[in-house]
């Protein structure tokens, strides 16, 4: 248990607004702080309590809560979740393996903490998988670059960096050494809302734990033998910070499928404003007539933008397939009813 007040987790003014409806069905509010399998720790006022999906929320077809979810609770034994909030922002992926899936990593983020260690090599396609996935979110995306003591040539890495983050602000830090760590207060706000995405290993619980001032999250040693990490964070948490700032710690993600195609013009904003010179509309910037992107952007970063275009094409088919066929079950459904009532009524 603890005596925060929903004020500290992020309930604002308006949040509360929102949820008068709620309220005058006899719920209360509270705040998604882990997820588990078949239950959720949510936060309420003056406590911590655990809390179960109403049995026909699943019939109903809603959003699931996810960790950052504001949502309304039925007092009771169990507490039981019978809404989610409407969430100011939600980051999202394809469920691993499907492309039909969503699966919501946070929601009502404000500030997304991308973290990429530079003690390796940089990779910056991944940077860019990561940002389109982020500015599709409604968060704002921040990139950290992690283990800035072990790296190579930071200037040039962070160079690299820079040309891969469009509009994205850019800090090199180290969590062992403390260096950096100040640019970050300025997102570390009371009620602010971060989330720390990046690769398994990259550093995330140990920002993490450096930020808290104490050990909130297991950190991984990293296997002598071959150097890959192992996941160590296993649920999706949300801790609050002494500076009341709130932070969802993700586990690694090993394979980040992309859900929605929206972020991809932000993540490519210099393609995109190029773009608009290309003779026709329909340009793929690949030895097209009339490109004026082709030869100005860097090869790397426009290959990678296209492989990006064209899994998000493929997704978006897919998506669409599942709708048709999930339209069409609807429908031959209505005409089976139909005829056994036409039986019924003897026509
Ligand atoms: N040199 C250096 N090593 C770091 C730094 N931050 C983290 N590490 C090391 O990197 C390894 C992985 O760190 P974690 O914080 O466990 O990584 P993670 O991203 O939380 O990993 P998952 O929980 O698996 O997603 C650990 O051995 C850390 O000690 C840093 O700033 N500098
Ligand atoms: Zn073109």
């Amino acid at each position: 248990m603890n005596s925060n007040s929903l004020e500290d987790y992020g309930f604002t003014p308006d949040r509360a607004r929102a949820f008068k409806p709620h309220q005058e069905q006899g719920l209360i509010p509270g705040r998604v702080i882990e997820e588990h399998r078949g239950f959720y720790i949510v936060v309420i006022e003056h406590g911590e309590t655990r809390a179960e999906l109403a049995g026909r929320y699943r019939i109903e077809n809603k959003p699931f809560p996810a960790v950052g979810d504001w949502v309304a609770l039925r007092p009771g034994e169990p507490m039981l979740v019978e809404a989610v909030l409407e969430r100011s922002s939600r980051i999202s992926r394809s469920e691993a393996g499907r492309a039909t899936g969503e699966q919501v990593i946070g929601a009502n983020i404000d500030t997304a903490f991308l973290v990429i260690a530079v003690d390796k090599d940089f990779n910056p396609n991944a940077v860019e998988r990561y940002l389109t996935m982020l500015w599709e979110s409604g968060a704002q995306p921040v990139l950290l670059l992690t283990k800035a003591d072990a790296a190579a040539d930071l200037d040039e890495t962070i160079s690299a960096a820079e040309i891969s983050a469009v509009r994205v602000p850019v800090h090199a830090i180290s969590s062992t050494e403390g260096t950096g760590l100040d640019a970050l207060d300025a997102y570390l706000m009371p009620g602010q809302t971060i989330c720390l995405l990046g690769a398994s290993g990259a550093g995330k619980s140990t920002l993490l734990n450096k930020l808290a001032g104490r050990e909130v999250a297991a950190t991984q040693a990293v296997r002598e033998r071959d150097g890959k990490g192992r996941h160590t964070t296993t649920t999706r948490q949300l801790h609050r910070l002494p500076s009341g700032a709130l932070v969802v710690d993700t586990p690694g993600m090993r394979e980040l499928q992309l859900w929605d195609a929206g972020g991809i013009q932000d993540a490519f904003e210099d393609i995109e404003v190029l773009a608009a010179d290309c003779k026709f509309g329909n340009c793929t910037h690949t030895r097209n007539a009339g490109c004026a992107v082709e030869g100005v952007i860097d090869e790397r970063r426009l290959e990678s933008w296209r492989k990006l275009q064209k899994e998000l094409t493929r997704n978006a088919r897919r998506k669409d397939d599942a709708a048709q066929s999930a339209d069409a079950k609807k429908w031959r459904q209505i005409r089976i009813d139909a005829r056994k009532k036409r039986k019924l009524d003897g026509c």
